[in-house]
């Protein structure tokens, strides 16, 4: 009896030390390619002396750095760490451990010896952070890691249309690139003016110079290569002097220390859409400058058809691109659409048309078509069978950079080892690792804050995925249980309690201070939800309380639509919202379903409104057909698109009012002028279209309704048509309607 439960102990301590190490190498991002963790679960401690073995290159070398601020020399410590690279002498014992494969590295931890022997330079650097995130409260699992990356270039473009990084957002980013492994950063925000229009031809001033040569250097040292992009296709000219104002740039560039150079075409329309003209200026590029300095990374460029769907392959663009830039140009990619995942057979479409592998711009977490949203999902959909199909992927992030940290862990470790990644496992581990002691918080606002709301791109994504069946149930009107009310409102509870923990959480203030409009909302929402249910407890049981609750709920939504009016004002998609695909749909039926039921029993007239929109949208214009329409006080408005809309001919907007709607004015903008003429604009009153005329000012873009024809009343329909026999290039920057 005594010895059984003995053994039963010494079982249960071996079963906690082998989890420990499991746990512990599950520790590592990204997923490394193989892991024999020992059997027995054995660790060890962490050692802060040992005897380290290795050549004077490879202890001055980043990865020897980065060791030697954890592990103090010491000729007599009892633990021996061997450290080097493919054909160095401390590791010569291990290289047939090495995987051969650029960036690889072995890896292995035994009671008294560590052995770290990297493929190349970056390898070793690879090993040593593995050997750091090993790590686990003091304690190194025992075992051996076999490790290379599925993919060349891995990374991140700061790409996004609104407020930049800013430069300690971007030191920060850079760190944890090389925590994660990955290798590659370019720069290219679309607001900044020396980027873009009108400054693309124009010196950085000083400040803003001596940042990037800072976050050059930092980019060294966690092994990331800095790219520095230009988009210049707004206004570029075809000639040589445009070209040399272009090169001279990036010698400026070089000068900072940058040491990788992209040019992007995208949302361009005109003169610099040519792609013979295009190739001909990347291949003088890569020729005279590039190949020339010697030391510069590959030359990159986005395309302007850069997707699948806005690409013609029968007017040449990309087949000219593939047959005539030079092969060591890399040539992004945002796959079958702007916003989408990648799958195989697009890939193998691409690759056959501009005669390379395509080096992926992935749009997400990007938000800067959905503004009023915080995108905190997990990344999935993308294909794991495409390592070899491409040369490179990065993510386009959110303007709130710390907030993006939870995707880009998760690309990290998709881009790294894609036959072992599982994308909820991974947004675990991403929270986790984000926001340590405050994750169970986190965990719960970011599983209510992941889908994008209706958008021009009609990517969405998943959220409130625990509760899916339950809130559907709800949303529908079908029989629920009192239990199915109670797990409704505890999840609501714990979702006000989150987003107060995490609002006055000192841990991480950067990534406080950006989601904290959304956390603001997410308490109220959460607050909203209990009532609701309290609401419907009291309906029958307590009908004193009923009308106390239901003001209280009034307030609450008042309090929301404050936030939503006052916070995130940004003239895009201004305004805070989460919790919109499931949640929030569920609440709004039971409060107006218990308000019925109350109003009939009781003959009174309490209110149930809470988010409505007084019209809906629809249209055969594809990049327009998923815009959000949004509705404050007696203006209805669309949300503008940042890309070239290509509206084809007799294609129409088409906005339908749900009840009788009165037109005080209309004004959009199409981004073009003396466009008017190309359009027809008419309502509908009493079943007769009338067609208002368009007005606009010589030079400028905004156009605006006459609306004298109309009949005194009401329209119900509203419809824009493109009346010209061929499809026309427009933007789409603003559209306001006055009711
Ligand atoms: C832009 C990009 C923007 C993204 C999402 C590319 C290649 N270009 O539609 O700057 O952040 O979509 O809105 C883009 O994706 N244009």
């Amino acid at each position: 009896m005594r010895m059984k439960a003995r053994t039963l102990f010494t079982l249960a301590l071996l079963w906690a030390s082998a989890t420990l190490s499991a746990q512990s190498f599950s520790d590592i991002n990204p997923t490394p390619q193989q892991i024999t963790a020992d059997k027995a679960g054995k660790t060890i401690a962490w050692p802060l002396e040992a005897r380290l073995s290795a050549s004077s290159k490879t202890l001055s070398s980043l990865a020897g750095q980065e060791l030697s601020q954890r592990v103090r020399h010491h000729a007599k410590a009892r633990t021996e760490i061997l450290l080097g690279i493919r054909g160095d002498k401390a590791i010569r014992r291990y290289t047939n451990k090495i995987p051969k494969h650029s960036e690889g590295y072995f890896l292995s931890i035994e009671p008294q010896r560590i052995v770290l022997a990297g493929h190349d330079e970056a390898g070793l650097r690879y090993a040593v952070r593995s050997l750091l995130e090993a790590e686990h409260e003091g304690q190194l699992p025992c075992g051996s890691i076999v490790d290379y990356p599925d993919v060349r270039w891995r990374g991140v473009v700061e790409g996004f249309y609104g407020t930049p990084w800013s430069h300690e957002a971007r030191l920060s980013q850079l760190r944890f690139y090389g925590r994660n492994k990955l290798n590659v950063y370019i720069y290219g925000p679309k607001d900044d003016p020396y980027h873009s229009v009108p400054n693309w031809r124009r010196p950085y001033p000083e400040v803003e110079g001596q940042q990037i040569r800072t976050l050059v250097e930092e980019a060294k040292r966690n092994g990331v290569t800095f790219y520095w992009a230009i988009h210049p296709g707004q206004d570029i000219k075809w000639t040589a002097e445009d070209r040399d104002l272009l090169l001279h740039k990036f010698e400026l560039m070089y000068q900072l220390g940058v040491r990788g150079f992209a040019v992007f075409f995208d949302d361009i329309s005109g003169e610099g859409t040519k792609a013979d003209k295009q190739a001909e200026l990347l291949n003088y590029i890569n020729r005279e400058f590039v190949h020339r300095k010697g030391d510069v990374a590959p030359l990159v460029m986005c395309p302007t058809e850069y997707n699948k769907s806005w690409s013609r392959i029968e007017k040449g663009y990309l087949p000219t691109l593939g047959r005539e830039l030079d092969p060591d140009i890399e040539i992004m990619w945002t796959g079958n659409r702007v916003v989408a995942c990648i799958d195989k057979p697009d890939m193998q479409w691409i690759n056959g048309h501009i005669k390379r592998r395509a080096y992926i711009w992935f749009n997400f977490p990007v938000s800067d078509f959905v503004r009023n949203h915080m995108l905190l999902g997990a990344t999935y959909g993308n294909s794991l069978e495409i390592a070899e199909d491409l040369s490179g992927f990065l993510s386009n992030p959110m303007e709130h950079a710390e907030a993006s940290k939870i995707a880009l862990y998760s690309i990290a470790d998709y881009i790294w080892n894609m036959k072992s990644y599982d994308s909820q496992r991974s947004w675990e581990r991403s929270i986790v690792s984000l926001a340590g002691a405050q994750s169970s918080a986190l965990r719960c606002l970011a599983e209510h804050s992941s889908d994008l709301g209706a958008n021009g791109h009609l990517f969405r994504r998943e959220e409130s995925s625990e509760l899916k069946d339950l809130l559907g149930r709800i949303e529908r009107g079908s029989e629920v249980s009192l239990n199915d009310l109670r797990t409704l409102g505890d999840e609501c509870l714990k979702l006000e309690r989150s987003a107060n923990i995490l609002l006055s959480s000192r841990d991480n203030p950067a990534l406080i201070a950006e989601l904290a409009p959304w956390l603001r909302m997410a308490r109220l929402i959460g607050r909203y939800g209990q009532e609701v249910i309290s609401l419907e407890a009291a309906r029958e049981a307590k009908p004193k309380a009923f009308a106390e609750i239901h003001a209280h709920i009034l307030s609450l939504l008042e309090q929301m639509y404050e936030i939503d009016s006052s916070e995130n004002q940004n003239p895009y998609q201004p305004g805070v919202r989460l919790a919109t695909l499931r949640l929030l749909p569920a609440l709004d039926a039971t409060f107006a379903r218990s308000v019925a039921a109350y109003n009939q029993a009781h003959g009174t007239q309490l209110s149930s409104a809470t988010r409505y929109l007084p019209c809906s949208l629809s249209s055969d214009v594809a990049q327009l057909s998923g815009l959000a329409l949004s509705s404050r006080g007696k203006q209805i408005t669309i949300s503008p698109s940042n890309e070239v809309i290509r509206w084809a001919s007799g294609a129409t907007l088409e906005l339908q009012a749900v009840e009788p709607l009165e037109l005080k004015s209309l004004e959009f903008d199409l981004g073009t002028k003396d466009i008017a003429p190309s359009f027809t604009l008419e309502v509908e009153q009493g079943g007769q279209w009338i067609a208002l005329p368009l007005m606009q000012r010589a030079g400028k873009t905004l156009l605006r309704a006459d609306i004298a024809p109309m009949k005194a009343g009401r329209w119900t329909r509203l419809r824009l048509r493109q009346t010209t026999a061929t499809e026309l290039q427009v933007y789409f920057k603003s559209w306001r309607l006055v009711h």
